[in-house]
């Protein structure tokens, strides 16, 4: 018999109840206030309309149906294209979902035409103007169908999917009788995204996470219908991938981490298995290694990359002469003067780009305090050559619009107006201002976690912006998209990460996605407050923003 675990937070709640009426224990402490009751799982109000939908990210179009819910019952199939193909991956992914709550089969067919009565149907079709990642979803009492034209597109429809059914389909055993039966509101949904990149960005170089504590990273973007996860593999503190040409990047420039820990790097089946665990959510892979400043760690493996410049105050507890703990930016950088620094870069973009199945390398190019504005211009068009010539388009901060940039190079928009000069070479923008998407911001001066540079960054302040009228001068067609990057100088682990990513990545998520008709702080912040039982369930560690009614 599978035992529901009462979540200890009702316990609490319950006790504490119990107390203030029955004044349990001798000593008569101050009445606690009793904790805000949680609504049990149990009667969490099913969804009776579609319309009254607490999906994040807001579809772009909702019409409730009257009549009965699709119920998933013990004859409940799922029907993927005859084809199989990654729409059957889509199916069975789906499937993997939905057995451990509810403790149904599930059981997936390949077939075409029309399905059974009772079965949830994944299509390719539709709408090509929907794009590939967008979908339609219909449901009436006796079937789901899901129509996309690209797999990707499916993908996204079932995250849409997994979010109609009650918060209790995360948990991982069946809770047999939580709910009564699982329903899905009857009517349609029409979605696709507003933009085509929607990031969130994970620094492993300032503290090293495990290829595990990066899965658990990618779940949360999968969830929100995110669809790029950007590496920070290099930075004064830290290599994080293993270059086989040069072994000591990853050997001694691996080796540590701010605060002065062990550290790590990816070997290169890890960083194939990030890839993977990425590509089967439908999300891609963007590489980084930060150049010519943020480059401590390389040059501690490699001194001949350095320039016979002042090192940094040697760190009490670096393994290394030369490694880096602290968390100090700017002051390190490649020698821009010297030809090895390009075989360098060469050997480090020729591997990457032959292990990254993404069009994109991210090469930095932030923060240069110690080369000339000529000298960092030649740099960056040099390594953006290098970078198309290994086949790939090259990403770099927004600095880099003070270089020439070939079509096709993207500028990251993070904390000044340099990215109107590569707006006006015709470069596409992802926007990531520091105000509104940096997740490594503090919420407000009492967040322990975090750093309050560019300002204390609220749940309100994520969601309310637009990154075309953020900056003016900006047409919609500049901007390719948004990006959340998380900097991790004061976050070594999973659950630090989470409290700071979560809600605001949701908020961004939505911002990303949802057409600007669709989307206001109101309706999200209500919407938002039903999906704290859902990541309870997942063990997601997140910050109970006062802005939000929980
Ligand atoms: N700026 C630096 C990051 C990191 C960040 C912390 C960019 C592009 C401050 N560069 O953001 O390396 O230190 O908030």
């Amino acid at each position: 018999m599978l035992h529901y675990r009462v979540p200890t937070a009702q316990l609490v709640s319950a006790l504490t109840l119990a107390c203030a009426i029955t004044a349990c224990g001798a000593a008569r402490a101050p009445e606690p206030t009793p904790l805000p009751a949680r609504v049990p799982l149990e009667s969490a109000p099913a969804l009776t309309m579609l319309g009254a939908h607490r999906l994040v990210p807001a579809p772009a179009s909702v019409t409730s149906a009257e009549g009965p819910p699709f119920a998933l019952t013990a004859t409940t199939t799922i029907v993927v294209p005859a084809s199989g193909g990654e729409a059957s991956r889509v199916g069975a992914w789906m499937a993997t979902l939905l057995r451990p709550a509810t403790g149904l089969l599930f059981p997936v067919s390949a077939a075409d035409g029309a399905a059974p009565a009772g079965a949830i149907v994944l299509r390719r079709g539709g709408e090509a103007s929907r794009g590939a990642e967008g979908y339609e979803l219909t449901i009436t009492s006796d079937s789901v169908r899901l129509v996309a034209a690209e797999p990707a597109g499916l993908f996204r429809g079932v995250q849409t999917l997994r979010q109609l059914l009650p918060a209790a389909i995360e948990s991982e055993q069946s809770v047999a009788g939580v709910p009564k039966e699982w329903t899905i509101p009857a009517g349609r949904i029409v979605d696709r995204p507003r933009f085509a990149y929607r990031g969130a960005m994970l620094d492993v170089a300032r503290h090293f996470f495990t290829v595990k504590e990066v899965y658990q990273f990618v779940d949360l973007l999968a969830l929100y219908k995110l669809n790029t996860l950007h590496l920070h593999l290099s930075d004064d503190q830290g290599w994080r991938i293993e270059i086989d040409s040069w072994p000591r990047l990853a050997t001694i420039g691996g080796s540590t981490q701010v605060g002065g820990g062990p550290g790590g790097y990816y070997t290169k089946a890890d960083y194939a298995e990030i890839v993977r665990y990425a590509a089967d959510r439908f999300i891609t892979v963007v590489p980084e290694i930060d150049v010519p400043a943020h480059t401590n760690a390389a040059i501690a493996a490699y001194p001949e990359l350095g320039c016979s410049r002042p090192v940094p105050v040697p760190s009490p507890n670096a393994p290394m002469p030369g490694l880096y703990t602290g968390i100090r930016v700017g002051w390190s950088a490649l020698c821009h003067d010297k030809e090895v620094t390009y075989k360098f870069v060469d050997d480090v973009v020729r591997e990457l780009a032959a292990m990254t199945p993404g069009p994109f390398i991210h090469m930095g190019g932030d923060e240069v305090e110690v080369l000339t504005r000529e000298q960092y211009a030649a740099f960056i068009e040099r390594v953006q050559d290098i970078v198309a010539r290994h086949g790939k388009r090259m990403i770099g901060w927004e600095e880099i619009g003070r270089a020439k940039m070939r079509p096709g190079t993207i500028a990251q928009m993070w904390h000044a107006d340099t990215l109107l000069l590569a707006a006006r070479q015709g470069a596409k923008l992802v926007m990531s201002p520091a105000t509104k998407a940096y997740l490594d911001m503090k919420y407000t001066p009492a967040t322990e976690l975090g750093l309050a540079w560019a300002a204390h960054v609220e749940l309100q302040a994520s969601y309310d912006w637009d990154p075309v009228t953020f900056f003016k001068g900006l047409t919609e067609n500049d901007v390719l998209g948004i990006e959340a990057p998380l900097w991790t100088e004061t976050v070594s682990n999973i659950s630090a990460a989470q409290f700071l990513l979560m809600p605001r990545l949701p908020a961004l998520a939505e911002v990303g996605w949802t057409p600007t008709s669709a989307r206001n702080w109101e309706s999200f912040r209500t919407r938002i407050a039903a999906h704290a039982p859902r990541w309870r369930l997942l063990g997601v560690n997140y910050y109970p923003s006062p802005q939000v009614a929980w």
